[in-house]
């Protein structure tokens, strides 16, 4: 790694090492913190401009808070980078999202100064909230602090919590950092009002009196800052900035500058000493400090490597991505569809909505990190015979469970569920990894689900999708497509059909989405270096089975391997399974899948490969059970009828 030197922070091994820095040291330090984390996310990727607003916030709450004791909590914390090199991680950076190396986030086995894991928006204040009111039922007296940015704060839950917190009156402080992004453009009602307080004029003069009362008293108590905060009432008068805030009952303060130390390290020195909930609302610019990052902070917001000298190069890849498959298919097909719609939960970049917002706004909607909303807001659009495709990353879609089932499903609604990310997300890791959406969806009365197996195949599930009177899940994998294909027109794919793309007599492979290639390429190389015949059934569908091509293939080749990249438990693999019990039919069968723990983070390609989850893996496990086939009877009766 290039870079350097950083005197100042290679003295720091833990908080400790900071509470002695002068402010002008400081000051030195987070010039520093951000050379290295611009050196250190150009080789490991990851989320660069969030960080890089936080710097000077990090370094302010280790200054005066007391970690591990006290305990700072993360919003996502995918902003945790600063704090991780603050909490004697610094020597393990560079393994950042690296396989078997740092987490992207804060996780509470890497740490004593992580108290709460996240990964997912919208979690700290609950978090904080239940650690305030362990505090106080133990009698003890630790600070909680939960730092949540404007489009986290977007989250009903967060919303849930602070209502929860101004009702208890519990000491806990909530930091706003608010830098009007979520990854795109933050949106809603809520970020205007934000926006609204950063830029009115009036707020603006309020703003500049209430830092000079607050930040320029030394070290007050609790009753010289009540008097200040008197005289901040009386200067706005009637209007506070942050009346929504105290009307949940928590004692609004802000909004300040969070890359002026001079004002932050005071106004957490006075802070810390008051009791109740208390929000601090610190404005801050996402990409601080580097110019690349700040003129395109949602390019940054997670980024692959980069080199630094010219920043982030977009290098077209030669084949395209599943997600830009799927967005231009939908620009396609609402051409010919006007009720056609598209919905996202803050993400319309990773989900590829892009060119459908350009060419529909009026039937794109952002709702904000608000899968629940945008499941039920989805389901209230189909009662009206609109067509909505929920656009969602399989993990995020775990929060919108009950809505799928409640809202959707019970009443046989017509949404489409797009679910990007689906399988082993890589450098993430075990938060996002979408490892559970068949299993989630399986049980699901009435909801198909379906799985491409390439570009091809993703074009024409959706547009099958679309016409259906009922609700459809569709689950397609991070990363480009398998090969260069032809990616025009849309047909109708049979609904619970599979597709057979190999016949063979020796054993079944019936794999699913991204596992038919590597079950392909399994039948190839066992077909050339063991003379075995495999059969390869693309199953298509979890939910409905084609339970005739799967009970064909039991009783004429005697062995079954089923391949998936979810869970094993309640999975694909499971539905076979339930399948051949139902019509009686024992085989042996080897399921593989992801097996009964969270998968750690790492090249797709690496963690697929160690789960058995490449045609490597599927040949050992073909091998396995076609021995085992030739002696099954009911594959000497089929080979006999
Ligand atoms: C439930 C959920 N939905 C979506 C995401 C994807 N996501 C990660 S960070 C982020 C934006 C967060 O914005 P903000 O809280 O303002 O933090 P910033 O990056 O701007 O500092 C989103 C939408 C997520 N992590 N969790």
């Amino acid at each position: 790694m290039t870079g350097g030197p950083f005197p100042l922070l290679d003295k720091v091994n833990s908080p400790e090492d900071i509470k002695t820095l002068s402010r002008k040291e400081l000051k030195a330090l987070c010039a520093e913190i951000r050379e290295l984390l611009i050196d250190v996310v150009s080789t490991t990727g990851g989320h660069l401009a969030p960080n890089l607003g936080v710097v000077e916030l990090s370094v302010a709450l280790h200054k005066v808070f007391q970690s591990p004791r006290d305990k700072i909590i993360w919003d996502v914390s995918h902003q945790s980078y600063v704090h991780k090199l603050l909490t004697g991680r610094r020597d393990r950076i560079h393994t950042l999202r690296q396989y078997q190396g740092l987490s992207g986030f804060q996780k509470r086995e890497e740490s004593i100064h992580d108290p709460f894991g996240a990964g997912h928006a919208g979690t700290s204040i609950s978090a904080a909230l239940g650690m305030a009111t362990a505090r106080d039922l133990n009698g003890t007296d630790e600070r909680v602090i939960a730092v949540i940015g404007d489009g986290s704060m977007t989250a009903g839950m967060a919303f849930e919590a602070l209502n929860h917190g101004g009702g208890t009156k519990r000491g806990m402080l909530v930091v706003l950092n608010d830098n009007e992004m979520s990854i795109s453009r933050n949106v809603g009602a809520v970020a205007s009002y934000l926006s609204r307080i950063l830029t009115d004029e009036f707020y603006v003069r309020v703003r500049e009196e209430t830092e000079n009362i607050l930040t320029h008293i030394p070290r007050v108590g609790e009753r010289m800052l009540k008097v200040a905060k008197k005289a901040e009432e009386a200067v706005k008068g009637f209007i506070t900035p942050g009346l929504v805030f105290e009307e949940l009952g928590f004692q609004y303060l802000g909004p300040i500058d969070g890359h002026n130390l001079d004002h932050l390290i005071p106004m957490l020195e006075n802070i810390r000493h008051l009791k109740g909930p208390v929000l601090l609302h610190v404005v801050t610019k996402k990409g601080k400090g580097y110019t690349p990052a700040e003129d395109n902070p949602v390019g940054y917001h997670g980024t692959p490597k980069f080199d630094k000298e010219v920043g982030v190069q977009n290098t077209p890849s030669p084949l395209p991505a599943y997600t830009q498959v799927f967005g231009d298919a939908l620009v396609e097909l609402a051409a010919a569809d006007d009720d056609l719609l598209a919905i996202t939960a803050a993400m319309p970049t990773g989900t590829g909505l892009v060119p459908f917002s350009k060419a529909y706004p009026k039937r794109f909607f952002d709702v904000g990190i608000a899968e629940q909303h945008a499941v039920t807001f989805a389901a209230g659009l189909a009662t009206q015979g609109k067509r909505p495709v929920v656009t969602i990353y399989s993990t995020f879609l775990q929060r919108a469970y009950d809505q799928l089932i409640h809202d959707v499903a019970l009443q046989n609604l017509p949404v489409v569920f797009a679910m990007d990310r689906a399988g082993l997300v890589g450098d993430d890791g075990p938060t996002h990894h979408g490892v559970f959406d068949i299993s989630y969806l399986r049980s699901i009365p009435g909801l198909v689900v379906m799985a491409p197996r390439d570009g091809r195949s993703l074009r024409d599930m959706l547009h099958t999708a679309t016409r259906q009177s009922g609700p459809v899940a569709l689950r397609y994998p991070r990363g480009s497509i398998p090969a260069e294909e032809n990616l025009e027109g849309f047909h109708m794919v049979a609904i619970g059909k599979a597709e057979l793309l190999r016949d063979g007599a020796d054993a079944t492979v019936i794999a699913l989405g991204t596992m038919v290639q590597p079950a392909l390429e399994a039948a190839e190389n066992l077909a050339r270096d063991e003379g075995l015949s495999i059969r390869v059934i693309d199953a298509r569908f979890v939910k409905p089975l084609d339970r005739e091509m799967i009970l064909a293939a039991a009783r004429e080749t005697g062995a079954l391997v089923t391949v998936e990249e979810n869970a094993l438990a309640g999975g694909f693999g499971s539905a076979v399974l339930e399948c051949l019990e139902e019509a009686g039919l024992a085989v042996p069968v080897r399921r593989l899948g992801i097996p009964d723990r969270f998968i750690e983070q790492g090249p797709q390609a690496r963690l697929r490969a160690d789960l058995g989850l490449d045609w490597a893996g599927i040949a050992e496990a073909v091998k396995a059970v076609a021995g085992r086939a030739a002696d099954n009877p009911l594959r000497v009766m089929a080979v006999e009828a």
